[in-house]
C-alpha cells in the first residue's frame, strides 16, 4: 500500500486507515481509492477486528478527488474508468466505520467522511463541497449525504457556493458527532470505537445496516426491515450472552456469533 497505512489491530478489536498522501493533502487519486477499497475488504473479512477507523492527518483528511488526475479527462474517460465503482465497494462496507477529520475535508474527502458511520471532528477541520468552484459539481454522494445530513438549505448553499463550514458548525448542522481539541482528535475517535468494539459485533453489524436502510426505503419497510434484524439477534449466542450477563449481573463476553 503506497498512499494509505492499515493498522489491522491498532488498539484490541479496532483497526486503524490512515490516508497517506501528505504532500497532495491526502488528495484522493485512483490508486489511493483502490487501495482504500482493497484495506476495508480485507478488514471486514477479518475476525479480530469489530471497528474501523479512518483518518488523515492534522493539516488535512482530504482536500477532495485529485484535480491534477481528473483535469484532462473527458466524459468518456471518466465513464470507463468508473471509479464510483470503488465508492460503491466502500460504501458496503458492514463494520462500523467511524471517521476522525482533522484539517481539509473537502469535495471527495468530505464526501468520504460522510460515507462513515460516524465522524469525530477536531476543532480545526473544515468541511465544504468545493467542486462548483472548479467547474464541476460533487459526485460522490455530496449532494444527497449532505442534504440528508444537514438539510436543503445549508447543502444548498455550501454547493453552490463552494464555501466551506467550520467544524463547530459542522457540529451544530449535525453532520459531525463532536468537536474536540486538536491534540486529543484520534485519541477521542479511538475511544468511541472502543466503546462499540465492547459490543456484540453481530448486533452491531446489523443494527448499523438497519440505520442505514432508514435512508432508503419508507417508514413501513424501514421498520419490517428492523424487525427482521431484531428476530435475527436472537438466533445469535451474543444474544443469550448478553441478556444472561445482564440477569447475572456481570459484564457480558460478546464473541460475534
Ligand atoms: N487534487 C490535487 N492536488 C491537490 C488537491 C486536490 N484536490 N488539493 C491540494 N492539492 C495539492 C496542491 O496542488 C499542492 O501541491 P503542489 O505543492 O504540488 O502545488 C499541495 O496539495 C498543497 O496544497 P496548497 O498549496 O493548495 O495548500 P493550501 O494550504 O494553500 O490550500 C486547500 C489548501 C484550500 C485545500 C487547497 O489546496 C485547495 O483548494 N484544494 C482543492 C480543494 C478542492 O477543490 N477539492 C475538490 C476536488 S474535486 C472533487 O473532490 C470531486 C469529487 C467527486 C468525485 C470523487 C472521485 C474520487
Amino acid at each position: 500500500m503506497e498512499f494509505i497505512k492499515v493498522t489491522p489491530q491498532y488498539q484490541n478489536h479496532i483497526a486503524l486507515i490512515e490516508l497517506n498522501r501528505p504532500k497532495e493533502l491526502n488528495a484522493l487519486n485512483l490508486q489511493l481509492m483502490g487501495e482504500l477499497r482493497d484495506a476495508l475488504k480485507m478488514l471486514d473479512a477479518e475476525d479480530s477486528v469489530r471497528v474501523i477507523v479512518l483518518t488523515g492527518n492534522e493539516k488535512a483528511f482530504a482536500a477532495g478527488a485529485d484535480i491534477k488526475q481528473m483535469a484532462g479527462k473527458s466524459a468518456i474517460d471518466m465513464y470507463l474508468v468508473d471509479q464510483f465503482s470503488t465508492w460503491d465497494q466502500i460504501k458496503k462496507t458492514k463494520k462500523p466505520l467511524i471517521a476522525a477529520v482533522s484539517g481539509f475535508a473537502l469535495g471527495g474527502g468530505c464526501e468520504l467522511a460522510m460515507t462513515c458511520d460516524m465522524i469525530i471532528a477536531s476543532e480545526t477541520a473544515k468541511f465544504g463541497q468545493p467542486e462548483i468552484k472548479i467547474g464541476v459539481m460533487p459526485g460522490a454522494g455530496g449532494t444527497q449525504r449532505l442534504t440528508k445530513a444537514i438539510g436543503k438549505a445549508k447543502a444548498m448553499e455550501m454547493v453552490l457556493t463552494g464555501k466551506f463550514i467550520s467544524a463547530e458548525e459542522a457540529e451544530r448542522y449535525g453532520l459531525v458527532n463532536r468537536v474536540v481539541p486538536v491534540a486529543l482528535y484520534l485519541e477521542e475517535t479511538m475511544k468511541l470505537a472502543k466503546e462499540i468494539a465492547e459490543m456484540s459485533p453481530i448486533a452491531t453489524r446489523l443494527a448499523k445496516e438497519a440505520v442505514n436502510r432508514s435512508f432508503e426505503t419508507s417508514l413501513e419497510e424501514g421498520l419490517q426491515f428492523e424487525r427482521k434484524n431484531f428476530y435475527l439477534l436472537f438466533a445469535s449466542e451474543d444474544q443469550k450472552e448478553g441478556m444472561n450477563a445482564f440477569i447475572e449481573k456481570r459484564k457480558a463476553d460478546f464473541k460475534g456469533r
